[in-house]
């Protein structure tokens, strides 16, 4: 870690696991009661936008309305951030997969959500994009179009692009440490993203309860709010 001068983080839902947001495909996971087809692709929104908008506040209500907080996991990373930036010639991205706001409010500033956030709605029209906190008909009319129908979740979607490929993509080209925390490796492009680092130089470490693709250099196993502190101090 002291040796590395440019440092790609890639996160996914098991970091957010131990502050109660629920992951994709553990046995308790978020799949095992809603199909994939029905809520994460834009063919399930198109029959039934109803059903889609549900799941998303649903899981809106519960990141605003419960005691939802950042985890030492979160910290250790905003606190990494802030060490690397402060050192000449040395880069940091954080990279989630995650669309809940527990980096943002751990105090990461260098971060992309590459699957979206959770809070934010878009105009399918004008690609406007609204927080959801503000006061908004969420599922009905937009500001900037006042067409009924036009709002969307600010999500990525199965056979959507990621947002700000270009960006995260010279991140891993440059980076000389990758690093992937709470990612189950099921989802491209994330889950090539340790390759292409690693065929530019990289040395790639796995974090994570257990360990999901051997070809990383190292792994280490455990619960992210242990392991990652561990790690980054
Ligand atoms: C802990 C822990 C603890 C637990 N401590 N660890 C073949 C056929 C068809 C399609 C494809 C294909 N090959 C590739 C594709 C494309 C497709 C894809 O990957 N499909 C696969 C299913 C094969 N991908 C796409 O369509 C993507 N777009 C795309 O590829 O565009 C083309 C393109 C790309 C780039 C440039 C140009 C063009 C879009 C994918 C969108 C994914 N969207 C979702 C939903 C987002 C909104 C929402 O949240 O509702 O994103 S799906 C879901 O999975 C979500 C997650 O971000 C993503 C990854 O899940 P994650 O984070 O890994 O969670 P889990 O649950 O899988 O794993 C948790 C891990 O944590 C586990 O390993 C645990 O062990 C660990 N863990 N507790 C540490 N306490």
């Amino acid at each position: 870690m002291a040796a590395a001068r440019r440092i790609v983080v890639l996160t996914g839902a098991g970091i957010s696991a131990e502050s109660g947001i629920q992951t994709f495909r553990a046995s308790d996971g978020l799949w095992e009661n809603h199909r994939i087809e029905d809520v994460a692709t834009p063919e399930g929104f198109a029959a039934n936008p109803v059903a889609v908008h549900q799941f998303y506040n649903d899981r809106r209500q519960r990141l605003l309305d419960t005691d939802i907080r950042p985890n030492p996991a979160h910290s250790a990373l905003a606190r990494l951030e802030h060490t690397v930036v402060d050192r000449p010639e040395h880069d940091f991205l954080l990279v989630t997969q995650n669309i809940d706001n527990l980096h943002e409010r751990a105090g990461s500033q260098a971060l992309v959500h590459m699957h979206g956030e959770l809070l934010k709605i878009r105009c399918e029209q004008s690609g406007l994009i609204f927080d959801t906190r503000e006061d908004l008909t969420l599922d009905t009319c937009c500001r900037c179009c006042r067409e009924p129908g036009n709002l969307r979740p600010h999500v990525v979607w199965f056979g959507e692009i990621p947002l700000a490929m270009a960006k995260i993509s010279k991140a891993l080209e440059q980076c000389d440490l990758f690093v992937a925390i709470g990612t189950s490796g099921n989802v491209y492009p994330a889950a090539g993203f340790f390759e292409l680092a690693r065929d530019h130089g990289a040395h790639t470490v796995e974090l994570n309860l257990e360990s999901t693709n051997a070809a990383f250099d190292e792994h280490i196993c455990g619960p992210a709010s242990t392991v990652v502190p561990e790690f980054v101090e």
